[in-house]
């Protein structure tokens, strides 16, 4: 029988993203909510890292299965690498991506190619049944474009340009978004870790 993993996330978005970065590995990938765990969970890490592991952590005190989790956000270099790790909570949790995106470029109004430029970054924790607590990271380096593009992905992927594609992450497929982005980069070194322990 394939073995489980947990994943700590209520975000349907990256949950999608998971489940096909995963999908050519011997595990049975499921969400917190699959399981049947119910938890709002205060993320109070000052990094990625710190936050991922909180995540895990928290659902691996309700099940004995492997639990993985994603923090995950953008930094745009121009606003001192705002809004980072409070990337979800910009402009608040349940504010729309069209308005937080607005807000984004608005305030890069009358800023050059050159000084667009952005990240997104993201990390991802696994704890172990033994209580073994590793963390994984990936980024991808783009520029905050001048409007809103592509339908694909969520949050801020309409508005991440990559320079050498010449589109925004919403204007790629599920896999060349999965092969370039920073939860792919994460989730491939996370499945080299795997591999090494089952
Ligand atoms: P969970 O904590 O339940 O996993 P969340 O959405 O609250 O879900 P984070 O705290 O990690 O997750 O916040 C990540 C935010 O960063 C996410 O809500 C998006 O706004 C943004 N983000 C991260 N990865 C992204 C991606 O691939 N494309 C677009 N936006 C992304």
């Amino acid at each position: 029988m394939n073995r489980k993993i947990v994943f700590a996330t209520g975000n349907a978005g990256k949950m999608k993203e998971i489940r096909e970065i995963l999908a050519d590995t011997e595990f049975h990938v499921v969400s917190m909510k699959e399981e049947g765990i119910d938890l709002s969970i205060e993320e109070d890490g000052v990094t990625f890292e710190e936050n991922a592991v909180i995540k895990a952590k928290a659902v691996a005190e309700k099940c004995g299965e492997i639990v993985l989790a994603d923090d995950s956000g953008l930094e745009i270099d121009y606003l001192n690498k705002e809004p980072g790790i409070y990337s979800a909570r910009y402009m608040g949790e349940d504010t729309s991506y069209r308005i937080k995106n607005a807000n984004l470029i608005e305030r890069l109004s009358g800023v050059s190619d050159e000084e667009r430029t952005a990240r997104f970054i993201c990390a991802i924790a696994a704890v172990f049944p033994d209580g073994e607590v590793i963390t994984t990271y990936g980024q991808v380096e783009g520029r905050i474009d001048y409007e809103e593009k592509g339908e694909n992905g969520f949050g801020y992927d309409p508005i991440f340009y990559l320079p050498q594609l010449g589109k925004t992450t919403a204007q790629l497929s599920d896999d060349e978004k999965n092969s370039v982005s920073h939860r792919g980069e994460a989730l491939r070194k996370m499945k080299e870790e795997l591999k090494k322990r089952f």
